[in-house]
């Protein structure tokens, strides 16, 4: 970022002042809005196949400690008998090394059906860790796909889902299955596949979705980590919580109506997402993705909706699938404008398919916002998008563009499914983004760089030039001529930046003179209109101005 003040304050009827169009190019290192390292990634890899990078997360147990959680919801595990179970690994930064956290080891349960031993639950396939969610040093990771055979007679297998908690630096872990219970079914929470999006609220309490309960009219279901981890056994599998609230079922007309997605991605303490009608096309797949960030810094959070599939249509041509995002600004409380629309470029990109907040990651004051296509790209390699937000919402053109390094084997590379913005694992005050690519078995941490914000000043001394004032000898010749100094001051700001900068600049004088024309103006040491030089700035001392005498050439002198 570049601010350039210009200082030429001659006024505009004294004559010598549009001779002087000086200009100035500075350049410093790091110098870039679009402010998230391509160079230096920490790239995490799972077994292939596994889905590694399917959810991530930050993990920030204490503030000294970063790490990264990745789930890959078809890992093998050391579960016995158990075929891709599903796993979380746990990432340390900036190692690369990653290693699975121990949720659960053991086998399916058991019950004795008319004298033989059957399994109760069926944990293959079961997508565990399709979500990981951290709060503080709290993990909880979910298996949608986990089946529960119910106590019924008949043997029937339902995706209830299952959820595992972490507590105490992993020193402690329980079960949580809220659908799970004796009387299973698709009118009740035998569809449920609790876990399938997962959230915490600022309090730490947990927020579980399952799309599918109540023939998918969908449910939250809200509880403390503190109860489920009190009272834990492995053997008393139908346990209730005291505490647990759970989103009943409503009149029959809400059924499959879609709504339950949009319901089950649920947000921190944006319990108001629900009071926000949104209907669109059906088939865009509206409300796939939802994010809440204050982006315009007005104090009131907006939301983002995400619809992957959206079809562009123009007069006469077919419909295109670029997928679009919804930006609602809110006004006051629970009042949202109408959309801002953001629109992907690529037919079949998925542009929308996820959407983070990132946390202010310029530091210009703003909130910015990080968008998926995961199918985008060069060979489907897959795109991240990077909007930064100002005072009316967003900005509609993307600051960078992060292109997946994976091209499309058996399966896209899925680059920009899953992200997760908003913490920082370098303490460096700028917020870091992760990017998985469970398509390829990889996570990618992307750290952002320092952002220097540089303001330069061109001063004129004197600032009125009379061009008949000839008081300067031009060395090597007895010509005088009409001099004076150009100073060029600049100074730099930006959080977490070094101690000092070198920008590398160019003065040009009397720049407005087309190329090749004769210029007006020279150095007095050089017999140049420009030069090049460096300005070393120390953060101690802010405002750092360099002089230059500069003349006036005789012989032009007489163009008027
Ligand atoms: C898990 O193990 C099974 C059987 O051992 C194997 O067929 C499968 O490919 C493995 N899956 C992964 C993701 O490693
Ligand atoms: C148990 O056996 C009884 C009688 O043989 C049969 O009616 C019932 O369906 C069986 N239950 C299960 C779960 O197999
Ligand atoms: C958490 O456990 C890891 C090893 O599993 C250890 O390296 C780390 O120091 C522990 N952190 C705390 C805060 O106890
Ligand atoms: C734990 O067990 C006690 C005694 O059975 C019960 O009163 C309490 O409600 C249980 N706590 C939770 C969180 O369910
Ligand atoms: C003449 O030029 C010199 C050198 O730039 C400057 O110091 C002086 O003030 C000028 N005098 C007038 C009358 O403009
Ligand atoms: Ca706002
Ligand atoms: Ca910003
Ligand atoms: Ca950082």
């Amino acid at each position: 970022m570049l601010s350039l003040s210009r200082g030429c304050r001659a006024r505009r009827r004294h004559r010598p002042c549009p001779l002087l169009l000086l200009s100035a190019l500075l350049w410093a290192p790091a110098l870039v809005a679009f402010n998230l390292d391509e160079e230096k990634l920490t790239v995490y890899s799972g077994p292939p196949g596994s889905y590694f990078g399917y959810s991530v997360d930050f993990y920030i147990p204490d503030p000294s400690t970063v790490s990264v959680l990745v789930g890959a919801p078809k890992a093998n595990t050391t579960q016995p008998d158990i075929v891709e179970g599903g796993a979380v690994y746990y990432c340390a930064w900036p190692a690369t090394r990653c290693r699975q956290i121990p949720f659960d080891n053991t086998n399916n349960r058991k019950i004795k059906v008319n004298g033989t031993r059957e399994p109760i639950e069926f944990k293959t396939n079961q997508w565990f860790g399709a979500t990981v969610k951290a709060h503080k040093e709290k993990v909880v990771a979910c298996a949608p796909l986990y089946h529960w055979r119910t106590l019924k007679d008949s043997p029937e297998k339902d995706p209830v889902g299952t959820c595992y908690v972490a507590i105490q630096n992993f020193s402690a872990y329980a079960e949580y299955s809220p659908c799970r219970n004796s009387n299973a079914d698709p009118e009740g929470q035998g569809f449920c596949q609790a876990g399938f999006s997962l959230d915490f609220y600022k309090n730490g309490d947990l927020i579980v979705g399952g799309p599918g309960s109540f023939y998918w009219q969908g449910q939250v279901i809200t509880a403390s980590i503190v109860d489920i981890i009190a009272n834990y056994s492995f053997k008393d599998i139908l346990r209730k919580l005291a505490r647990e609230k759970q989103t009943g079922v409503a009149p029959p007309s809400y059924d499959d109506n879609y709504m339950g997605k949009l319901i089950s991605m649920s947000v921190s303490n944006m319990f108001y997402v629900l009071s926000v009608v949104f209907y669109f096309q059906m088939a865009s797949y509206f409300g796939y993705t939802v994010a809440v960030s204050d982006v315009n810094n007005d104090g009131l959070d907006d939301i983002l909706v995400g619809a992957p599939l959206f079809m562009e249509r123009e007069f006469e041509s077919k419909p295109k699938e670029v997928g679009q995002v919804y930006l609602y600004l809110q006004e006051s409380a629970f009042l949202f404008q109408d959309a801002q629309i953001l629109t992907g470029t690529e037919v079949f990109g998925r542009f929308g398919s996820a959407i983070t907040h990132l946390g202010d990651l310029n530091q210009d004051g703003y909130n910015d916002i990080a968008i998926g296509a995961p199918f985008a790209g060069e060979d489907r390699r897959g795109k991240v998008l990077i909007y930064n937000g100002y005072s009316n919402g967003l900005n509609t053109n993307p600051s960078q563009v992060l292109n997946g390094a994976w091209a499309s084997q058996s399966m896209p590379s899925g680059f920009g499914f899953t992200l997760r913005g908003d913490s920082d694992v370098d303490k460096n005050d700028y917020p870091d983004l992760i990017v998985g690519a469970f398509g390829a078995g990889k996570a990618v941490v992307y750290r952002a760089r320092p952002v220097v914000t540089v303001t330069a000043q061109l001063i004129l001394n004197p600032m009125i030039v009379n061009p008949d004032n000839k008081t300067c000898l031009l060395p090597g010749s007895q010509l005088l001529v009409a001099c004076f100094t150009v100073r060029v001051c600049a100074d730099f700001e930006g959080q977490s930046i070094s101690d000092g900068i070198v920008l590398k600049s160019e003065l040009q004088l009397d720049s407005l003179k087309q190329k090749g024309a004769v210029k007006r103006i020279l150095f007095f040491d050089y017999h140049q209109s420009h030069h090049y030089f460096s300005i070393v700035i120390e953060r101690q001392k802010q405002l750092h101005c360099q002089d230059f005498l500069v003349y006036l050439r005789v012989t032009i002198l007489a163009y008027n």
